[in-house]
């Protein structure tokens, strides 16, 4: 079953087009957006949002980045598997990525010289999908097939949201 966090923190009612920019230092390829696109659409379709990328990181609701060890936020990643990404719930809006994941997309590594290991591949829109789900205010669910479920095999690839996944967001919006 679905739940959420502490005090059912939610965009406002009055807050239903999010606005959603990339970190400007990450230099981020268009495959790597159309993940993020692809993402948003699927938490889109079942509720009244909407969610546009805009240029300026500075002004957008949702701010998604990539990076490494300490980053200032008080929590740190830790290399290759932990921690894979974490994002705040409403309405801080902050969705961050750890950079040294072994990153795939539609199974593909994303190319960038690193060694990969298939052992510690993690899908960037399984992910994406996921922590988009928090940014919304969901915590996470029991139900093992769920979106919101805690756990994600290795290279395991979980990106359409179960009937839990959108009771829950549709008890928010
Ligand atoms: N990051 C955790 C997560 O997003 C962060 C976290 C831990 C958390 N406890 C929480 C967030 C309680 C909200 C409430 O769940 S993670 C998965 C999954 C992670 C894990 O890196 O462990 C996914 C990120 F579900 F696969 F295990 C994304 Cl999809
Ligand atoms: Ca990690
Ligand atoms: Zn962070
Ligand atoms: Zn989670």
């Amino acid at each position: 079953h679905y739940s959420f966090f502490p005090g059912r923190p939610r965009w406002p009612a009055n807050k239903r087009d999010l606005t959603y920019a990339f970190a400007p230092q990450n230099g981020l390829t268009d495959d790597i957006k159309i993940v993020f696109t692809r993402a948003f659409d699927r938490w889109s379709e079942v509720t009244p949002l909407t969610f546009t990328e805009i240029a300026s990181y500075q002004s957008a609701d949702i701010k998604i980045g990539f990076f490494s060890g300490d980053h200032n936020d008080g929590e740190p990643f830790d290399g290759p598997m932990g921690t894979l990404a974490h994002a705040f719930s409403p309405p801080a809006g902050h969705f961050h990525l750890d950079g040294e994941e072994n990153w795939v997309i539609d199974g593909a590594p994303i190319a960038d010289g690193n060694f990969f290991s298939i052992l510690s591949a993690v899908d960037l829109e399984s992910v994406a999908v996921h922590e988009i789900g928090h940014l919304l205010g969901l915590g996470h669910s029991s139900v093992e097939d769920a979106i919101m479920y805690p756990t994600l095999g290795a290279g395991t690839r979980r990106v359409e949201l179960r009937n839990d996944d959108i009771l829950g967001v549709q008890e928010l919006y």
